[in-house]
Parts: C-alpha cells; structure tokens; sequence
C-alpha cells in the first residue's frame, strides 16, 4: 500500500461520471480498488454507545435527539463511567474491535470531557479501539483527547455544502470542516461521513464525496448512513433512496478513497440482506455491529452472524488486539526460555 495513488482534487463532474457508469462497471472498478488494499472477506465492526441522550440544543433535522423536535425520546444524562465499561465490556465478548460512544452535544463542557477521557481510558484498557463523537471541538480539546489515547474521532460532513441549509442551521458546514481540522492537527484518525435518503440529489452526494475525498488527508473511516426516519423530526417523511443509488454512492466512496475503511452505518433494520451484501461487494469493510445504534434499532448480533455465514465473510480482528496477543505469545516465550535456561 502507498500513498501515491491518493487524490485530492477531484471535481464535481468526475465523481459524477463514477455515479452515472453502468451499475455493472461501477461495481468492477470498486470491487478492484478494495482487492487491491484489503481481505474482500473481512469487514471491520465497531458497537455504538449513546453516553448521553437527547436534549440537544441543535437543529439536525434527521435527529431524534434534538431538544427542539417531539420525538417521544428518553433522555438521559452523561453515563458513569462504570455503566460504560460494562457496555464495552459486552461489545467485546460478542466480537467487536472499537467502542463508539457519542453524545447528544453541540459541543462538550471541560468538565464532561473529563468523564469521557475516564471512559476513553477504559474502554482502551480494555483492549479495544476507542471512538466518540462529542459536536464540535477546540483544538485544545482535541489535544486532551489525543493526549488520552482516543483512537477515532467521528464528526459527520451529513450531506453536501450545497443542501447542508435544508438539514442543519444551528450549525455551518464550515463548523464541521474546523472541527475536522482539529482533530486531524492532533495526530487523531478521522471518521467522517455523511447520511443518504434526505432528500438530496445525486449530485449533492457527488458533491460530499467531493468534500470527503478532497480533505488534505482521506479519513481513515467514512461512514455511509442511510437516514432511519425518526417521527417527529422534519425530515421524517423523506422520499426514501433507491437502494441501488445507496450502494453505487458505496462503491464510489470506495474508489475515491481506496485505503479507507467505507463504513455500511445507520439505516441496516431497513435494509434486506441483498442490498447488504451488495454493499459489501461495493467495497464497504466495516459496520456497526450489536442490537442498537445511539436511540434507534440495529439488526439483532445473531441476525448479522447469519448473515455473515451466507456471505462467507469474517470479522476482522483488531490490529491492536492482534499486536497484544503477539505481545503476549512473545512475552510467553521469553518466559519460557528464561525458565529453560535458568533450569
Ligand atoms: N452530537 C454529535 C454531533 O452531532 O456531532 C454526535 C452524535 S450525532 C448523533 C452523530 C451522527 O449520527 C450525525 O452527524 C449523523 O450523521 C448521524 N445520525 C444521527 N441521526 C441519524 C439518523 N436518524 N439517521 C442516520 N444518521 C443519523
Ligand atoms: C455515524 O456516522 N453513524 C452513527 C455514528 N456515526 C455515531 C450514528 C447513527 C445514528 C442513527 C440514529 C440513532 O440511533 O439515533
Ligand atoms: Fe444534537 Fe448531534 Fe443530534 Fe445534531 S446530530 S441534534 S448535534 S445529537
């Protein structure tokens, strides 16, 4: 793998052109640029943690948890830490590699920071990869996160700069991008992306791949969502997306950043196992995997694994876990050795 290949200055038309090819091109080409750098076969899975539910003074229009829609939540306040530990606990036993806890925040207090720093620390105790997704962040916050060992930030772009008007107002694209910028300045891996089935047209989803794949650096995960309609936010009622639009925005996410892991995210309990499997043949290589996003239903774990076995696909085991057990097997065999030698 090398970074050669890695472009920054793609246009609107190109990535449009990729979008317009015919359905079965579209998939060869995404399906070579993922031989080229992964296991076809394996696909990365992180569990999702709501740390702190609802109240949200934003606007997000596809959000249950903003204070401003009636959605029938239940809110709730920052979690104890050791509330945390017992959920990324369970995660790992079932076979998830990263814990993702997010927060219904526009931006976090110092003081909450402090308590999710706690749960980052944990949680990577744990041997897992760690993740959140706070809102917005100064750069001296990012610093603290980094400085806490967190792995992932995620911080959604959502939709084009062109249609981001029609979702959002009590946040600027440019907000994001800055947010973006911070994390990306403190060494932390990225994990941006955006929701499908809002409404937008094809070329607001060329043009956020745009955004997303012209960033001076591809995020290591982008996760693709398709909106899961939440009644009582405005965009409840939403002309759904065809699900092969969904998968060709897939695959071209998958072409235009070849080294990134394409996540297959929210908007799965809607989805039937075809259309699934054909995102995975797009390129997709990583999910949310366990019963519940942050407020809304993920497929049951047993109904992935069967999935999983009809596809003859595996989870794919984390690199740090793996350079544990390496530590481990190595640390083992000096033992062994030094009991052999002083024997
Ligand atoms: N409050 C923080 C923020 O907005 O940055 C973090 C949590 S927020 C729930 C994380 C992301 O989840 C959003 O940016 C959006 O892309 C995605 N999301 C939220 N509600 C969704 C929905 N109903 N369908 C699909 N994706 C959704
Ligand atoms: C992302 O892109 N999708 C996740 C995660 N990042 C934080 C969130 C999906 C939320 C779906 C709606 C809900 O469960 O509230
Ligand atoms: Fe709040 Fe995040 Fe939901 Fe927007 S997406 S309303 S910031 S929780």
């Amino acid at each position: 793998m090398n970074d050669i290949s890695l472009r920054h200055d793609w246009a609107i038309e190109e990535i449009e052109a990729l979008l317009d090819l015919p359905f079965n091109d579209l998939m060869f080409r995404a399906q070579s640029v993922h031989r080229s750098h992964f296991d076809p076969n394996k696909v990365q899975v992180s569990t999702l943690l709501s740390i702190k539910t609802g109240a949200c003074s934003e606007d997000c229009g596809y959000c249950s948890q903003s204070a401003k829609y009636n959605t029938d939540l239940e809110k709730e306040k920052l979690l104890p830490v050791e509330e945390v530990i017992k959920a990324a606990e369970a995660a790992k036993d079932k076979g998830a590699t990263r814990f993702c806890m997010g927060a219904a925040w526009r931006n976090p207090t110092d003081k909450n920071l402090q308590r999710v720093i706690e749960m980052i620390q944990a949680v990577h105790d744990l041997g897992m990869q760690t993740c959140v997704t706070l809102g917005m962040l100064t750069g001296d916050q990012a610093k603290s996160l980094k400085d806490a060992g967190l792995d992932y930030y995620n911080h959604n772009l959502d939709t084009s700069p062109e249609f981001y008007g029609n979702v959002v107002t009590t946040r600027t694209f440019k907000d994001r991008l800055d947010t973006l910028k911070s994390v990306r300045e403190q060494g932390i891996n990225v994990c941006s992306g955006g929701i499908l089935g809002m409404g937008e047209s094809r070329r607001d989803r060329a043009s956020m791949l745009r955004e997303l794949v012209n960033l001076p650096k591809h995020p290591e995960s982008v996760p693709i969502n398709m909106l899961v309609q939440v009644e009582g936010t405005p965009l409840y009622g939403a002309d759904e997306i065809d699900s092969l639009e969904f998968v060709r925005t897939i695959a071209v996410a998958r072409i235009l950043m070849p080294l990134s892991y394409v996540r297959l995210s929210a908007g799965r309990t809607e989805m039937n196992d075809e259309t699934q499997a054909l995102c995975f043949m797009a390129g997709a290589n990583s999910m949310f995997y366990g019963d519940r996003l942050l407020t809304t239903d993920n497929p049951d774990a047993d109904a992935d694994i069967k999935l999983f076995r009809r596809l003859g696909l595996k989870f794919e085991e984390s690199v740090e876990l793996q350079a544990t057990e390496a530590q481990c097997e190595n640390r083992k065999k000096a033992k062994d050795f030094s009991e052999t030698a002083s024997a």
